[in-house]
């Protein structure tokens, strides 16, 4: 997908009431704080996501899937073992009743894979939909932000083109 066609559904999202506020979102008893993914290289064949989601009710619920217009979508965790990293692929994330999931550099993390000569630029938004086993689906916008070279991920481990 070309970047003007994101910018196009960018734009679209933007006028949706709400989303001048802030950028977080609400679903169900969920807060969900600032999407953002890391800048990537040009050559880039996936990049990293962040995200932060508060559950404020009094069940657990998980986060089971992420959309966007990518060739894959999946959800990793990074784990550290005897100082070389590691990505779990996640089925479903818990967010506990009560707490709070973050997604950061260095830990859980969305991978947005397939990008193949498309990379992700600073200021690009990137339309996604989180969908959730109860509060269920809800839309949210990625700000591309330039990456921390120390704790970019995204570069770091995401661009191995066997990978994909
Ligand atoms: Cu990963």
């Amino acid at each position: 997908m070309s970047s003007l066609t994101r910018l196009m559904i960018a734009l679209s999202v933007g006028l949706l009431p709400g989303f001048a506020m802030g950028h977080d979102y609400k679903v169900g008893n969920l807060h969900i704080e600032h999407p953002f993914a890391s800048a990537t290289a040009a050559s880039a064949m996936a990049g990293a996501g962040y995200v932060s989601i508060m559950n404020t009710g009094t069940e657990d619920d998980a986060l089971i899937a992420i959309e966007a217009d990518f060739p894959r979508v999946t959800m990793h965790d990074s784990v550290m073992t005897d100082g070389v990293a590691s990505m779990t692929p996640m089925d479903r994330v818990v967010v506990p009743a009560g707490g709070t999931v973050t997604f950061a550099p260095g830990g859980l993390h969305v991978m947005f894979m397939g990008l193949d000569g498309d990379p992700l630029e600073a200021g690009e938004k990137v339309p996604a939909t989180l969908v959730f086993e109860k509060a269920g689906r809800v839309d949210v916008v990625f700000n591309v932000e330039a990456a921390d070279d120390a704790m970019d991920h995204g570069t770091m481990t995401h661009t191995m083109p066997a990978t994909n």
